[in-house]
């Protein structure tokens, strides 16, 4: 039994957290089955990537509390490290992914959204890194990942007061990109996947190469990095194919992701 169902449709994978009677809460299984979850995505067929909770309360509420509670240094760091990873896969992964925020999203649920390349979220969400009300930091990138995505000012005033935050302020403040009635976040999640999907896959997963490559290196640096993904696109059927249809007045073409 997996706690991640995955469901493709067309060139987009989505991924749900399934454990609605602990609010999708992540524990160790958890973890290890969004990893298994992504050594199966294929990326000659899934172009992009959304990721959501099962259930109508929560995205993820959090690290498990109750797996956590007994644990000392060692097994603290290794958790925390193994979460690190699938996150950073995450946030890493080539293609771009989606988190569409169907509820709470506090602690480790609000630290893999923001793995994620886009936020959308429901009316409903709530956002929080409440950590310290429970004697820890966060673990799971929280502590770097918000203030990179709302400023050094706001991250740290939401992280030591533990405040949450509702869909409004989210975003107002830049942690989610927009927010619908909660029946309408995965279709609308899905519809910008569609958008995203009809790209040329290999120039998209360039531009989210260079993008994330560029975020920690100074800007001469960054620009070395657009510039190589720039032109690797070169290399590429789709960029003659694309460029041949603009000359030709052709709309709507297919890209052979070649
Ligand atoms: N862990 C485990 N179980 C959880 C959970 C969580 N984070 N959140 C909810 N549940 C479980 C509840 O225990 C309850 O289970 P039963 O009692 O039914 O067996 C079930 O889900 C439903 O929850 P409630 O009955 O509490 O539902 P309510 O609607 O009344 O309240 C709530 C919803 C989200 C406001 C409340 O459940 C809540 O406050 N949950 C905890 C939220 C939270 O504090 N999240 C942050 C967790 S800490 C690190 C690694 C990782 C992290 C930090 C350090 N290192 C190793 C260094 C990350 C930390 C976190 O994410």
């Amino acid at each position: 039994m997996s706690f991640v169902k995955s469901q493709q449709e067309g060139a987009v994978l989505t991924l749900t957290l399934d454990r609605p009677e602990a609010l999708n809460a992540l524990n160790q299984q958890v973890l290890d089955d969004l990893s298994a979850a992504l050594d199966g995505v294929d990326l000659a067929t899934v172009r992009c990537i959304i990721f959501t909770g099962a259930g109508e309360k929560a995205f993820a509420a959090g690290a498990d509390i109750a797996a956590m509670a007994d644990m000392g240094p060692e097994a603290a760091a290794a958790f925390s490290r193994h979460g690190n990873e699938v996150f950073r896969r995450i946030e890493t992964f080539p293609c771009p992914t989606i988190a569409a925020v169907n509820g709470y999203a506090l602690g480790g649920g609000c630290e893999l959204s923001m793995s994620c390349d886009i936020r959308l979220c429901s009316e409903n969400a709530l956002f929080g890194q409440p950590e310290v009300t429970l004697g820890i930091t966060p673990g799971f990138g929280g502590t770097q990942r918000l203030m990179r995505l709302i400023g050094v000012g706001r991250a740290k005033e939401l992280i030591f007061s533990a405040r949450t935050v509702k869909a409004p302020e989210a975003l107002a403040i830049g942690l989610v990109n927009a927010v619908y009635p909660a029946e309408e976040l995965l279709p609308a999640a899905r519809k910008l996947a569609a958008r995203i999907v009809q790209n040329a896959p290999i120039a998209v997963r360039a531009c989210k190469a260079a993008m994330n490559e560029g975020m920690d290196l100074d800007m001469d640096e960054a620009l070395d990095a657009e510039v190589r993904e720039f032109s690797g696109c070169f290399m590429t059927e789709d960029q003659k194919r694309g460029m041949q249809a603009f000359l030709n007045k052709q709309k709507n073409i297919e890209f052979y992701n070649k």
